[in-house]
């Protein structure tokens, strides 16, 4: 927090640091309010130089120093340093520091998550800890003795081994932790409390047997079940499929229910945000389950690439995250279904990453300026950075993408390193020319691929003329052409696929795009054919060509990729959309286009058609994404298209949609992909009947569900469709939940999103229930965030009463949680479709935040650049 203007950090100004620390032991006596920490590191000079040493500390009390041995008193305080001058080539550094983890409500550094101690380092939070080289290019030894009452806190637990433990006259207990590997500060973690654990163990491949440990609260080990199957199988993938195998002798996970993200992934200690650990089916519905898994297999797969292997500098984030998650993306298709994770993750591209591309706060998988870097742990650094690593992949092939991998991590392996030291490993181990992909690294902004072609029925040629564009974003007004994959296929008129020849070779399915403008010569193509453009979504890019109704249909029919099946029916959803927008705004009815009908129809008529990829075929997607479709929209009016199309399809489509939802019932629960499948197609098809006023049949399931996946689709099919019946399976359901924080959740969000005009008064409400409370990050976006993201309508009234909520709840997270507060602001600062009366509305509020006092780093930044 600070009145001064926060400072810009420059990605090009990167120095190595003037000193090196070797080891760190860490002596740290739990206390609630008065928590003291010792911390003895050796400490190496890095070359020729009297530069002083300059220490990372915030909200520290300092209480002694000392150097080899002897205290000393020369040295300079600052708000956020300790500065000492005058020191030996080498020498042992002594640091006695005291903190307050009761009052941290930050989330960061040292904090109380209910009864339990724990920690959030990553990025700058080890320096709230102790004094210390808080960057992630300092690797040192860390080893941790943790002294805390042993009552309240049976459990102590840190990184690495546990090598000795006693027992203390008054009441207290300790135990002494090692880690054998150098690691970064912000690697570090401590947890302490009272636990339920689920043991188990892994053989790795080697054959040595690691000690797996799943902490949660009291009470909850029976919810524990799945985060530890879950953990053997990521285990198992990375061995199987990345040839790595873990290091350590023990892997413990810590459920924790006050956590700003959702886990981190600690040396050998992983903390978790409870909801990415605890599943039974009772509590959990499928998709937590699979977000368990794929949360679970993220944080074990950072081991080696995060971990063994860091970042140089926090500019280099994506270098651990766009690559892990590009490794979790994998797990999670090749143990569920392929095409459906591609959908979510294009999904979650075209939504939140384009938006945020098209706002202020746009910025380069690799940012070049930061000013509080909580703030770029973001979609674009996470996702879309897995999606250039996934076109490296599409590019060099799994065999030679592994080989890179494997260099990489071998070249690497116990330092810090940048995204291109990646590139560099994945070019020399294939053989290939990746300078011009290099530029995905730096050039924000989400590119426009044009392609019109051409047919050529005397010469039997097939020319794509393939333009890219790249809109201007802040501070990147020109934009180079980038390397793009672009995945192609071609179509018969009776959607028989039809062999790519370039003069007279078969190639593709990948085009190289390169220039601003090329051009591709397919010969020996027989009739005009329709193409399929950027199968399986092949890059990150937008993609403008003419598509026919008729060829939409015959792709959503024939086409090979599956995703491009569901593509082309978004496609349609997008063109009925645009133009009933159009028609609306002239006054006209909103109809629902006959061949979008139709292919809805035939979608539901398929029986050969994996039921997961039918349900996401059948789903509209939400406001949201489709704001992406206008400059500029009334987005009124864009609600009410939304509501008229989706009633018109459950009218239109009634008998089919009961048709499914008869013939995919699940007699018994099971978290098997086929099940979660069947379960999916049959509430979607629940959602349209609800909408067709089939109450009775939204009532009998909420009655007679067994799991939560149903239970939750009936209630939310009965709040979405507003039958009368919605307030007494509410009221039912906080009954039976009120006493659990994550399942009351569910109940929460459900709220926050559901349509109508009292929702504002609704949620001011649901914010004094006594499940609620700002601390807790998890009811916050339960809240706060599933409203300003999940309900665009209702929160941008054109009264201004959604915009004067999130202004009151930031003012006061903006003292308590600055990184939570900034996460919430995201939809008052991605403004630029909406209409102008709606545009001055949230400038004026932002105006209002700009000017609070003790405005944090996080939200200044973000604030600062959506009003510039
Ligand atoms: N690395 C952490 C994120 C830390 C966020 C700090 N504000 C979780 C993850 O990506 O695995
Ligand atoms: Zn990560």
């Amino acid at each position: 927090m600070t009145q001064i203007k926060p400072q810009v950090q420059y990605r090009e100004d990167y120095q190595p640091p003037h000193y090196w620390i070797d080891t760190l032991d860490l002596d740290i006596q739990l206390h609630e309010n008065a928590t003291e920490v010792v911390a003895i590191s050796r400490v190496r000079r890095n070359g020729e130089h009297d530069e002083p040493l300059v220490l990372d500390g915030e909200q520290l009390n300092l209480l002694q120093v000392a150097v080899n041995g002897v205290d000393i008193t020369q040295y300079q305080q600052t708000e956020n340093s300790l500065i000492l001058s005058q020191l030996p080539e080498v020498f042992v550094l002594t640091i006695k520091t005291q903190l307050d983890p009761q009052a941290n409500t930050a989330l960061e550094g040292l904090y109380k998550s209910g009864s339990a101690f724990c920690t959030q380092c990553e990025a700058q939070g080890f320096r709230r800890i102790t004094y210390y080289l808080d960057r992630p290019d300092v690797l040192a030894r860390f080893s941790t003795r943790i002294t805390a009452d042993a009552t309240a806190y049976p459990y102590l637990l840190s990184n690495g081994n546990r090598i000795d433990q006693g027992n203390l006259d008054d009441g207290r207990h300790w135990v002494q932790w090692q880690d054998p590997f150098p690691k970064p500060a912000y690697l570090f973690a401590l947890v302490a409390g009272n636990f339920d654990v689920l043991r188990d163990s892994y053989t790795t491949v080697s054959g040595r047997e690691v000690a797996l440990e799943i902490f949660v609260d009291q009470g909850n080990l029976h919810r524990a079940g799945h985060a530890m199957d879950s953990l053997k199988a990521s285990m198992a993938w990375d061995e199987q499929r990345c040839h790595l195998e873990y290091d350590l002798d023990i892997y413990m996970i810590v459920a924790v229910d006050f956590f700003n993200m959702g886990a981190m992934e600690n040396k050998g200690l992983n903390v978790f945000n409870a909801k990415f650990v605890l599943a039974d089916p009772h509590t959990a519905t499928d998709s937590d389950y699979l977000d368990v898994e794929r949360v679970i297999g993220h944080e074990y797969f950072h081991n080696w690439t995060g971990n063994r292997v860091t970042c140089r500098d926090w500019f280099q984030l994506s270098l651990k995250e766009g690559l892990t998650v590009f490794r979790d993306q994998e797990f999670s298709s090749d143990l569920g279904s392929r095409t459906v994770n591609r959908i979510q993750n294009v999904r979650m591209m075209r939504g939140a990453q384009f938006a945020e591309d098209a706002g202020p706060m746009a910025h380069p998988i690799r940012p070049d300026a930061v000013i509080e870097m909580n703030n770029f742990y973001t979609v674009t650094v996470y996702e879309k950075g897995s999606e250039v690593i996934r076109m490296l992949h599409t590019l060099l092939g799994e065999q030679a993408f592994q080989r890179g991998l494997a260099l990489y991590l071998q070249r690497f392996d116990g330092q810090a390193a940048t995204c291109d030291d990646f590139v560099a490993a994945m070019s020399e181990a294939s053989g290939r020319d990746l300078t011009r992909f290099t530029r995905w690294y730096s050039q924000a902004g989400t590119p426009v691929l044009t392609v019109t072609d051409e047919y050529d029925a005397v010469q039997q040629r097939y020319t794509l003329t393939v333009q890219q564009f790249t809109p201007t974003t802040p501070g990147q007004p020109q934009k180079l052409p980038l390397h793009i994959p672009l995945s192609v296929a071609l179509y018969s008129a009776q959607g028989e696929p039809l062999t790519l020849t370039m003069d007279g070779q078969i190639v593709g399915p990948v085009l190289d795009v390169l220039e601003a403008e090329q051009r591709f010569v397919l010969d020996q193509v027989p009739s005009k054919p329709t193409p399929a453009l950027l199968q399986s979504f092949s890059a990150p890019v937008k993609l403008d060509y003419p598509y026919s109704d008729e060829q939409l249909t015959l792709l959503a029919k024939h086409s090979i990729d599956e995703f491009v099946r569901w593509d082309a029916v978004q496609m349609l959803i997008n063109k009925a959309v645009r133009d009933n927008v159009s028609q609306l705004q002239r006054q006209q009815p909103v109809v629902v286009p006959r061949p979008l009908l139709d292919v809805f129809r035939a979608t539901l008529e398929d029986e050969t058609l994996d039921k997961a990829l039918q349900a996401q075929m059948l789903m509209l997607p939400d406001i949201g994404s489709l704001l992406e479709l206008f400059e500029q929209v009334d987005i009124d009016l864009l609600g009410q298209v939304h509501a008229q199309l989706h009633k018109e399809l459950a009218v239109a489509l009634q008998p089919l949609w009961l048709h499914a939802y008869e013939h995919n019932r699940t007699p018994q629960y099971s978290i098997a992909h086929p099940d979660i499948a069947k379960r999916a197609i049959k509430n979607v098809a629940l959602s349209y009947l609800a909408l067709a006023n089939e109450a009775g049949l939204v009532q009998q399931q909420y009655q007679t569900a067994d799991n939560m996946t149903d239970t939750l689709a009936a209630m939310k099919a009965a709040v979405r469709a507003e039958l009368t019946e919605a307030g007494a399976l509410l009221a039912d359901f906080e009954g039976k939940w009120q006493q659990d924080g994550l399942v009351l959740d569910n109940w929460f969000r459900l709220q926050a999103t559901a349509p109508g005009d009292d929702t504002v008064a609704r949620i001011q409400q649901l914010m004094t229930h006594p499940t609620f409370s700002l601390n807790n990050p998890n009811r916050v976006r339960a809240v706060v965030g599933a409203f300003i993201m999940g309900n665009p309508l209702q929160f941008h009234r054109l009264d201004g009463a959604g915009y004067d909520l999130l202004v009151s709840v930031l003012t006061q997270l903006n003292l308590s949680n600055p990184q939570v507060a900034s996460r919430l602001i995201t939809p008052l600062i991605q403004f630029a479709r909406l209409d102008d009366a709606r545009q001055q509305q949230i400038k004026a509020r932002l105006q209002q935040l700009m000017a609070l006092p003790d405005l944090s780093r996080d939200l200044f930044e973000k604030i600062s650049k959506a009003l510039a």
